[in-house]
């Protein structure tokens, strides 16, 4: 499978997903705001406002759903070299966050998501329209 997140379509890849039952995941969400970060032993700290959100797992290829998530969070936890860090943020950042966290807990986003659907590609869309 996959041996680094950049292998794949992702924004933040957790243990379990590749074979490791630790708690820590990568995350990359790849704007000019934010640096990768690796994160140990995570703890949502605070989460505020609720909002349904399009999300897809590479664990779930192909696949979308609709969950709710909180719009805002804080996370603490340990970064690689064992330095404690807190990543506050919103939008991508937070539901990434705590679709990783749900991964250490052996949560997937279909065990809550609405509307499971196919994914379409943008190629199919413009087909689909064409
Ligand atoms: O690549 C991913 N995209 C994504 C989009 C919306 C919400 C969460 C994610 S995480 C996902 C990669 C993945 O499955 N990580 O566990
Ligand atoms: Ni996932």
């Amino acid at each position: 499978m996959f041996e680094t997140m950049y292998d794949a379509p992702g924004v933040g890849l957790a243990a379990p997903q590749v074979n490791v039952s630790k708690r820590v995941f990568v995350m990359d969400v790849r704007d000019d705001e934010h640096e990768p970060a690796v994160v140990i032993n995570p703890k949502i700290e605070s989460a505020e406002e609720e909002v349904e959100l399009r999300e897809g797992c590479l664990s779930v290829p192909g696949m979308v759903g609709d969950i709710i998530r909180y719009k805002r969070i804080v996370v603490t936890g340990l970064d690689r070299t064992g330095q404690k860090i807190r990543i506050e943020g919103e939008g991508l950042l937070a539901q990434c966050l705590q679709h990783e966290i749900d991964h250490l807990n052996g949560t997937l986003y279909i065990d809550r998501a609405q509307n499971l659907r196919p994914a379409i590609s943008e190629e199919e869309k413009e087909a689909a329209e064409a």
